[in-house]
């Protein structure tokens, strides 16, 4: 099989299966425990028809959007993801530039083989930084002021792993990846090398304190990492945080809510944004699809707080089913992952031009022209 041979991201899977080690493989196409939840986030969009306006007569058609303040050329986010140069040489560098040629929003993950101020220099697409919330405060304030100084334009915050799910295929295959691959970005801060998904599993995440409220005003300037830091421990006066914010010009992002009460002390955070995911099935086994939950999130906070669809993505009709629902964007990882282990940058670009190609030929026969056309009534619920 060869690359010129994948039409469609699951050929990219067939394709990264025969190219990979299965440790490898499996450590990204695996999931927790009986991996249901993973299989059920991909089926969760059969559970909706589309209605197509076949007379509605499409001549041009838009599919830039707006995601955390920034344009993107498609309602399409690529999800921060581990270790990359496990996968392929190139690393977040492939994906990093394939981006960018996308015009799409790129993840990076705290726990990437590529540092902070590396990615920064290699696109100067929009960046979104995904921190774990360590104990370790040190280790939050090192990553987010490096992220400062780079310019992200987003930071997330991942939610989800105050524990590892049981991720029972690299418990077989005793995967994990050597010293060379500790994060590049925890590296610098990490006195010695860390074994990365050692360092992961063992690390204890902290969640943030959802309890905030405001305290009396009290308008000192602090630094970003401090504002962060406070506001993920403490009160912090919403006045201050809103002026370093606006001073960062950084969004917020919290990634891995999956619950209305969380997304609405999301908002009452300030978030400006949720990623309502389950971790693509790596976490709680048996949790909810983001899709099936969509609706209950977007009655609860739409309109208050943008709201990105993570996982499952396989189809440009499943990005075009998670706007209809009332996602701002939708956003995945192994969509690109697969691409990326079987054939570097070019799989890449292969995979992102299939979905672009896909949401487009998708729009077209829905009779849309532009994203903000596809609202609830261009679905049904089966
Ligand atoms: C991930 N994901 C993830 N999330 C995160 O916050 N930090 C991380 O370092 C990683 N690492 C990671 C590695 C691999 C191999 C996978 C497959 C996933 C989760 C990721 O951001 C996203 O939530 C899921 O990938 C979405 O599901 P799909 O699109 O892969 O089905
Ligand atoms: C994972 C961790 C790295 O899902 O988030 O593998």
């Amino acid at each position: 099989m060869r690359l010129s041979d994948c039409h469609n991201i699951d050929d990219f899977r067939r394709l990264a299966k025969a190219r990979l080690p299965f440790p490898v493989f499996d450590y990204i196409d695996g999931a927790a425990d009986d991996e249901l939840t993973k299989a059920r986030n991909t089926a969760s969009f059969d559970t909706v028809d589309l209605v197509p306006d076949v007379l509605a007569g499409v001549e041009t058609i838009d599919t830039s959007c707006t995601i955390l303040g920034r344009t993107s050329a498609l309602p399409l986010m690529l999800s921060p993801t581990a270790v990359q140069r496990a996968f392929h040489w190139q690393g977040e560098t492939a994906v990093a530039k394939a981006a960018e040629k996308f015009g799409l929003w790129f993840g990076i993950s705290s726990l990437a083989t590529r540092s902070i101020e590396e990615i920064a220099a290699l696109t100067s697409g929009p960046k979104l930084f995904q921190l774990y919330v360590h104990k370790d405060q040190g280790l939050n304030t090192h990553m987010i002021e490096r992220c400062q100084a780079a310019k992200f334009d987003a930071l997330a915050l991942t939610v989800d792993t105050i524990v590892s799910g049981k991720r029972e295929r690299c418990l077989r295959s005793g995967f994990t990846t050597p010293p060379r691959f500790t994060p590049a970005s925890i590296w610098s801060y990490a006195t010695r090398p860390r074994w990365t998904l050692d360092y992961l599993f063992r690390e204890k995440f902290r969640l943030p304190n959802l309890d905030t409220h405001v305290t009396e005003g009290t308008n000192k300037a602090v630094s970003i990492a401090e504002y962060f830091n406070t506001m993920l421990d403490t009160a912090m006066d919403w006045d201050t945080a809103a002026a370093i914010r606006q001073q960062w010009g950084c969004t917020f992002v919290l990634k891995g809510v999956m619950s209305v009460a969380d997304a609405r002390r999301a908002v009452e955070m300030g978030a400006d944004a949720i990623m309502i995911s389950n971790h693509g099935g790596r976490q709680l086994d048996g949790s909810r699809a983001p899709f099936d939950q969509l609706p209950e999130i977007v009655d609860a906070v739409g309109g208050q707080i943008e709201i990105i669809c993570d996982g499952g993505v396989r189809r440009g009709t499943h990005v075009l089913k998670a706007l209809a629902s009332g996602a701002t964007a939708a956003s995945g990882g192994r969509l690109y992952l697969y691409a990326l282990a079987a054939s570097g940058q070019e799989g890449v670009e292969r995979a992102l031009g299939i979905l672009k190609d896909e949401i487009e030929r998708g729009m077209r026969l829905m009779g849309v022209t532009a994203v903000d056309q596809l609202t609830a009534d261009r679905m049904r619920r089966k």
